[in-house]
């Protein structure tokens, strides 16, 4: 964690109290409200998208109830209570991404209206699950897949083989991904600031423009991309 995941993530994870106790629902919950406003809801799994997106949208967090086994440790598909609680709910603690889930709550109840749900699933997916951000040590995880997976966390961050790409969101909104491995491509952001600035938009134009074009492979190399060359500190 000290040395993959993002300043603000660990901040608040110190923050979350006794890392040797299960944490509690009501306890997390109540200093969450106090803190950004938001709150936890237990949920059995997945739940319908329009339900998921009201939940965002009010400042509710989803957290499932169940824990995977030992075995399951590096994947699962369906999210956990270690994916979401571990996971997500840290960085809520963070005031400017919190705000950002919620607009992204908005946003989903808006693109089910206009059957565009396919298409803002990635920026979720390129960002809230396998998010990067440059910080002045050098690229951190803040996607929620990430911080839960210990296999990937190392990965995002020193693998040569995925594509990094600084955040574009038309490129991100273009871009297909797997469920089942690794990532292909990661998007990096340089703050919390940036990814909701750049979000802000309307993007009903934006839908009906990519609905006419086809994605792009996870791993696709597209001529004009913003490359990522940074290096991490060793
Ligand atoms: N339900 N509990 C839960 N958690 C999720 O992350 C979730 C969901 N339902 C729908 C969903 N995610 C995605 O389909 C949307 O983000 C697109
Ligand atoms: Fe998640």
């Amino acid at each position: 964690m000290p040395r993959y995941a993002c300043r603000q993530y660990l901040d608040s994870l110190a923050r979350l109290g006794d890392v040797e106790a299960i944490p509690r629902f009501e306890e997390i919950s109540a200093r969450l409200r106090r803190s950004t406003r938001w709150e936890l809801v237990a949920v059995p799994g997945l739940i319908p998208d329009d339900v998921f997106f009201r939940h965002l949208a009010n400042r509710r967090l989803p957290v499932t109830d169940w824990l995977h086994k030992p075995e399951e440790a590096d994947y699962i598909v369906e999210p956990d209570v270690f994916h979401d609680f571990f996971g997500h709910v840290p960085l809520l603690f963070e005031p400017v991404y919190a705000d950002y889930l919620q607009e992204y709550g908005l946003g989903g109840l808006k693109a089910l209206e206009l059957d565009a749900l396919g298409i803002l699933a990635r920026l979720y997916w390129y960002t809230i699950e396998f998010g990067l951000v440059v910080e002045r040590s050098g690229l951190r995880a803040y996607g929620t897949g990430l911080l839960s997976s210990k296999g990937e966390l190392a990965y995002c961050v020193e693998s040569q083989s995925p594509r990094r790409m600084h955040f574009d969101l038309l490129r991100i909104m273009r871009t297909e991904y797997r469920i089942d491995r690794f990532q292909d491509s990661y998007f990096v952001i340089d703050s919390f600031e940036q990814l909701l600035r750049e979000t802000r938009p309307d993007f009903t134009p934006l839908y009906a423009r990519l609905a006419r074009l086809p994605g792009y492979a996870p791993d696709a190399d597209v001529g004009d991309d913003a490359l990522f060359q940074g290096v991490t500190e060793t």
